[in-house]
Parts: C-alpha cells; structure tokens; sequence
C-alpha cells in the first residue's frame, strides 16, 4: 500500500499527541549526560534512549512521532530488536534529523546557517529505506541589538525550503524548524522583539516553500513560542505569550498546514506545558497545535534515570508524566491540579 504524505503529516499530529524530540546529536548528548555525570558511550545512549522508547504508557499514548539521531535510527535495543521497530509498535511514526548542523554564515558574525543539503536526496532515500518517514531540520535565528540580518533570514529559509521539497520527493514529511533563540545577553530582546522576529522568519519561510514548490499539507512547521529573551529581564504572562504566539501564526501560516508542533527552546517543563494548553484552551484554530519538545520533555526523566538501570521506572515514570502533561495542553486542558496531583 503507498504511503501519502499527506496522511503520515496528519498522524504526526494526532488528537492528544505530540512528537519527542530525542535527535541531540553526539555533542548535544554529552551535555546532557554531563549533567548527570554518565559517560558519553554508544552503549549508554542506547541504554538511554532504550529507556524512552520502552516507556509502554507514554510512547501509546501521548506520543506520535518520534525524532532520532542517525545514530539511533540504525540502532538496536539490547536485546537486538531494532529501535525503529519498537517506535512502529508503539504506533508512533519514527522520524531522523538530517541536517548537519548551523555553521558560521561568512561575514555575519554571531548568525549562521544550516547545511546539510548536499547529498542529502541519496542519504534521504537510505532513511525511508531504514524507515524513517518524516524528517526534521533545524536552522537558527540569533536575536541582539544588530541581528537578525536579513542574509541570514533568507539564507535559513531557502535552505529549509530546499530540504523540505527533497524529503517530499523521497516520501518523507519535513519538519520545518525555524527556532528564533530566546537566549542570548540581550536587553533589547523583549517579547515584542522575539513576536516582530518570529514573524520575519516565518514570513520569508512561506514565501521559500512556495518558491520551492513544498506541499503544505505534507509538511509540519515547528516553530518557537513568542516569548521574551531569558536575559532581557522582562517577563510575559502566559495569555500574553499564547496571544501573541497565536497572533503571529496566524498571520504567516496557511490553513493548508496540519500540524504545528513547537519546540521548548529553554522554558521551563511547566512553562512548555502551560503555554501549549493556553493556546489551545483560547483559540480555534485551523491547525493541530501540539509539542515536539526535547528538553522539556525529557529533562525530568533524564535526572530521575541518572544512568543507573534500577532508575529505569523512574525515569519512565518521569517520562509518562511529561508526555501526559503535554497531551493534556495539546488540547487545551492542562492544568496546575494535574500538574501537582500527580
Ligand atoms: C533534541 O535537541 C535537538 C538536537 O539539537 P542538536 O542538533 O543541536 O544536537 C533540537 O534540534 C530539538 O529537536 C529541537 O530544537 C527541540 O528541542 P527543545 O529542547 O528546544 O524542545
């Protein structure tokens, strides 16, 4: 039976599921190993990821789809069941991360640029062999007192684009991820400023997926939420950032997009949640709007783990709590009750 696109996009974003993120590539995981002190080997990133995708409750439930490293995707659990087969099980869809990674833009000081488009058509057809049927690439959009430029708005852009329309002509739905930092030393870097940005880059993005002749109802846009710089030291009330997070997609994206699945960026794990439940709790929207976190979805889980095998059901009890929070807000009915019951 062929597999359209357009319906693997529509079970990406499931009613009361969202994707995990779990593609930290070798140098990602480190930090996070390093933060809990357990070696960066093959062997306890299997063992960790083992963890994650074993979690019976949290993957059946709550989670649609999940991204992996290459490395992962080819791996196996250590009883030599192949990881993807224990995601398809779960009737999760497995995905790969394909970009290489964002590089010095030449010229432009703190920005970059994504690459990983050459070769990328061969490694794509590897994947959807391997069984990968969606994909995700990740550019960067820096914000201080002199960036973004647009160079680099357009630079991110038309590369995604380009990924984008190759992983639909290999039958894989791209993931669009155009993530406007909310780090940064920046004063200037208030809510308004992240909500005029975030609207630049989505602007340009629509306008390079339609150049590149990318079918919106075969894709799913991951975006970052609207809110203030973590050091311009100002805050935002979570209905400021689900209004304005709200305001800014509907302006740029087209009803023809499934699914909207953001990443956390940074905040807090409730921070995550309640923004997501707030959104969907004030708005009728026209898309699926859902998670496709990686930290606040795992952070809890990796320090409850800590390395130690007799941690496994903590940390998949830390896992499916997470996972289950995030299911609640993706519709709209997360609240602190829950939260603190459980
Ligand atoms: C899991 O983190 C991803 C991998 O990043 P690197 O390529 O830098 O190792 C990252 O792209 C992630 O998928 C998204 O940004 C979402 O993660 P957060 O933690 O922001 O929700």
């Amino acid at each position: 039976m062929s597999e359209r696109i357009e319906d693997i996009a529509i079970a990406m974003v499931a009613e009361g599921q969202g994707i995990l993120a779990a593609d930290e590539s070798t140098g990602t995981i480190q930090k996070r190993f390093d933060s809990i002190k357990v070696e960066n080997t093959e062997e306890n990133r299997r063992d960790y990821r083992e963890m994650l995708f074993r979690d019976e409750e949290a993957m059946n439930n709550y989670i649609s789809g999940v991204i992996l490293f290459e490395e992962t995707l080819f791996q196996k659990a250590a009883d030599g069941t192949p990881f993807v087969d224990l995601i398809r099980k779960a009737g999760a869809v497995p995905g790969i991360k394909v970009d290489k990674g964002a590089m010095p833009l030449p010229g432009a000081g703190i920005e970059t640029v994504t690459e990983g488009l050459d070769g990328l058509r061969e490694r794509l057809a590897k994947y959807h062999a391997a069984g990968a049927r969606f994909a995700k690439w990740r550019a960067v959009i820096a914000i201080s007192d002199t960036t973004p430029s647009h160079n680099a708005i357009h630079a991110n852009a038309h590369a995604l684009a380009r990924y984008a329309a190759l992983c639909q002509e290999a039958g894989i739905v791209p993931i669009v991820e155009p993530e406007v930092l909310m780090d940064g030393p920046h004063s200037t870097h208030d809510i308004a400023r992240c909500e005029a940005v975030t609207e630049w880059a989505l602007k340009e993005q629509f306008q390079e997926l339609y150049y590149a002749g990318v079918k919106l109802d075969g894709m799913i846009l991951k975006p970052n939420m609207v809110v203030p710089g973590q050091k311009s030291g100002t805050s935002a009330s979570v209905e400021e950032v689900a209004e304005r997070t709200v305001r800014v997609l509907k302006n740029c994206v087209p009803s023809a997009v499934p699914g909207i699945a953001f990443l956390s960026g940074g905040q807090s794990d409730e921070d995550a949640t309640a923004h997501l439940s707030a959104m969907n709790a004030m708005y009728d929207l026209p898309w699926k709007l859902t998670f496709s976190y990686g930290r606040a979805l795992q952070a809890a889980c990796l320090s409850a783990w800590g390395g130690k095998k007799e941690n496994v059901p903590s940390g998949q009890m830390a896992f499916t709590h997470r996972a289950r929070m995030n299911s609640l807000a993706s519709l709209g009915k997360w609240s602190i009750e829950q939260e603190k019951s459980a």
